[in-house]
């Protein structure tokens, strides 16, 4: 595999037509004035340090959800969600017209919000706020910001947020696309996020150092963890390439306790290992783990269960920071006191776990954690044959042939063929492997075990089974049994 930079006149080649996307590109036409202005936020509100402390810490941090059509109602919530929520990482959550580049759209979304006096956007329209409503956001609070998307070209959204102080960004070419578009083409989506990685790499060889956080869980509906495991891993290596050094990656709750520690333990591994080989090192890599992205229950007693759950793991797990759910999660955007105490319920867990070390060192999380290298080594071998020495090209390729194959995802360009289950025990497992390469030793194991479901249900495995299960943390058990 040859690894090289989008080279600089090709970034600048494309620049000028990103800028003029939108009237307030224009306003960050100059990079260096975004430097300088990096330069000038304290180191504590820097997304990348502060990552990298809590790592020599051991300390897991905690950040929400956030965002609202209105500057002033943003940094209310912002402020809100840092003093009563006690958050320590804080997100800029963009709204949906922002995320498919439908500037107009969300202007009158920004016009009729006003007139509303109340958010009439699902998120913060970071680009029609412009830098300098950006910074109006990033200097009101104490604490680092992240803007949060699902944005499949990313390319002015970054150039904006960047020089408009966020100091981290989350997406990549796979996560926000795959699970989030329909029709954008594999290929296309990659090479507009080398340019944003290329971006924050410019920003890096200057001195300023943006955290990137691919988005781990996918679509957040059964993914088992070698997949997300894979393509977060070849995530990094995008980003590695153009010269990203703080990377996060992430992975969602499963529900089964035993295989979310061994998912944890292991995607730290792999993707330590996966950037040695392909030659990276200086590299500052971090984990988050995100609660339970699947369907939540109604009841709010019940939710903050689902939620103390995760935080447990989030903790055993030994992550560096931990996205927060909240008790409204299954009615949709929560109110800002919903997110707070969201989060209070998890600082609870958190706090009372902090001292503890829970062994994660045992035979069935070697079992699982063996099991999650070969499938990953499985993947991430055939992408690499398919590459030719072009990682966009061997995952393109690996996208059209089902070598990558993303559960439940509405993209056209995703085969949609792998049928992930629980098992018995609650572990996420396959019922069909697509066109996965996967070898039949790896595919016996899953079978057998859930055979050993079939056996205590009495019923076959069927599709059924794989419906019962996508509603069944909602409905109060972690396994769709039959009634
Ligand atoms: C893929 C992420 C889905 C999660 C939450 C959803 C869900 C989306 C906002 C938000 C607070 C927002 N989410 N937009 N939470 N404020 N503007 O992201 O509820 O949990």
């Amino acid at each position: 595999m040859k690894y090289q930079p989008l080279p600089w006149k090709d970034f600048l080649a494309q620049r000028p037509a990103v800028l003029d996307s939108w009237p307030t590109g224009k306003d960050v036409a100059s990079i260096d004035e975004g430097l300088r202005y990096q330069r000038g936020i304290p180191e504590s509100k820097n997304f990348a340090k502060a990552m990298a402390k809590a790592k020599a810490a051991g300390r897991t941090l905690l950040q929400p959800r956030a965002g609202v059509a209105l500057i002033d109602d943003h940094i209310r919530l912002l402020r809100f969600l840092e003093t009563e929520g006690t958050a320590d990482l804080l997100p800029t959550t963009i709204d949906a017209y922002t995320r498919q580049n439908r500037y107009e759209e969300a202007a009158r979304g920004i016009e009729k919000s006003r007139a509303a006096g109340t958010s009439l956007l699902n998120g913060f329209p970071a680009v029609n706020h412009g830098r300098d409503g950006c910074r109006m956001v990033t200097e009101a609070v104490t604490k680092p910001v992240q803007v949060r998307h699902g944005t499949p070209d990313a390319r002015l959204l970054a150039e904006i947020s960047l020089a408009g102080g966020f100091t981290s960004y989350e997406g990549g070419g796979i996560s926000y696309n795959i699970p989030y578009a329909k029709k954008v083409e594999v290929g296309k989506c990659l090479r507009d996020w080398q340019y944003v990685d290329r971006l924050i790499g410019y920003y890096e060889e200057n001195g300023i150092t943006i955290n990137r956080e691919p988005f781990g869980p996918l679509t957040g509906t059964l993914v088992p963890p070698f997949i997300s495991h894979a393509i977060a891993i070849l995530e990094g290596l995008l980003a590695l390439e153009q010269g990203v050094k703080s990377l996060t990656l992430g992975y969602g709750q499963g529900g089964n306790v035993l295989q979310d520690l061994a998912a944890l333990a292991s995607l730290r591994e792999l993707a330590d290992e996966y950037f040695h080989r392909a030659g990276f090192d200086g590299y500052d890599l971090t984990l988050v783990f995100h609660q339970w992205m699947g369907g939540f229950p109604e009841d709010e007693a019940k939710a903050f269960s689902v939620i103390s759950l995760g935080a447990f793991v989030a903790s055993a797990g030994r992550v560096e920071k931990t996205i927060v759910k909240s008790p409204q999660e299954a009615v949709g955007i929560p109110t800002k006191e919903s997110n707070a105490a969201g989060l209070k319920a998890t600082r609870q867990v958190l706090s009372m776990m902090m001292d503890q070390q829970i062994c994660t060192d045992n035979v069935v999380i070697r079992r699982e954690t063996d099991l999650i290298r070969r499938e990953v080594d499985s993947l991430m071998s055939a992408v690499f044959a398919a590459a030719d020495d072009d990682l966009v090209q061997g995952i393109v390729r690996a996208f059209a042939g089902g070598i990558l194959d993303v559960p439940f995802a509405p993209s056209i360009y995703n085969k949609g063929k792998v049928l992930p289950i629980r098992d018995n025990e609650g572990y996420i497992r396959l019922f069909a492997k697509g066109s996965l390469p996967l070898g039949e030793d790896i595919m016996a194991f899953h079978k057998e075990r859930l055979q050993e479901r079939s056996k205590a249900e009495g019923r076959p495995v069927t599709f059924q089974m794989v419906t019962d299960d996508i509603y069944a943390i909602s409905k109060g058990k972690l396994i769709g049994r039959p009634k």
